[in-house]
């Protein structure tokens, strides 16, 4: 059983996480209309992602006897200008959802309820590699271009990278 507070603010976290899945999926459409197959199959893979981050506390919640409560997700931000601006909106996306798993573990901490503590220190290292892996495709992206050549090699990765994360997301045979 976890406090009612806790509770709240788990659940405003499965918004946060809906939103994150909302927010690569306009990004998935964005980019496959510009061609960028690669880039839209990795932000596909990042909205299926968001939505096992979600359900992950959805059940925790349901396991702690705790209520769910859904409400409205945000619609994702308008057109952006390019791949770049993609992965740059991504950056900032990333850092803020980091800044809200931690105040939640600063939050389980005063608390002292030490089950949520551990079961959000997953999230901690989920975000780390995030802000990794996003921050990489952004240093690749200012060394290649993102144009022409540099672009289509880019691109390729994040197919190639789309892949490794459906493989590990799929459920074991
Ligand atoms: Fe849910 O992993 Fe980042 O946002």
């Amino acid at each position: 059983m976890i406090s009612n507070e806790m509770a709240a603010r788990l659940n405003a976290q499965i918004n946060r996480e809906l939103f994150s899945a909302y927010f690569y999926l306009g990004l998935s459409a964005q980019a496959e209309s510009s061609n960028l197959t690669g880039t839209a199959a990795w932000f596909m893979a990042k909205h299926g992602e968001e939505m096992s981050h979600a359900l992950k506390i959805y059940r925790y919640l349901l396991d702690q006897d705790a209520t769910i409560e859904l409400e409205s997700v945000s619609a994702p931000p308008a057109k952006t200008a390019g791949i770049m601006d993609m992965f740059e909106r991504t950056m900032h996306h990333e850092r803020s959802v980091t800044s809200a798993i931690n105040d939640l573990v600063d939050h389980a901490s005063r608390e002292k309820d030490h089950a949520t503590h551990i079961f959000l220190q997953w999230f901690v290292t989920e975000q780390i590699e995030e802000e990794a892996t996003v921050n990489d495709i952004l240093g690749r992206l200012r060394l290649f271009g993102d144009q022409g050549q540099g672009l289509l090699m880019i691109d390729n990765e994040l197919a190639a990278a789309a892949k490794k994360i459906g493989a590990a997301a799929a459920p074991a045979a």
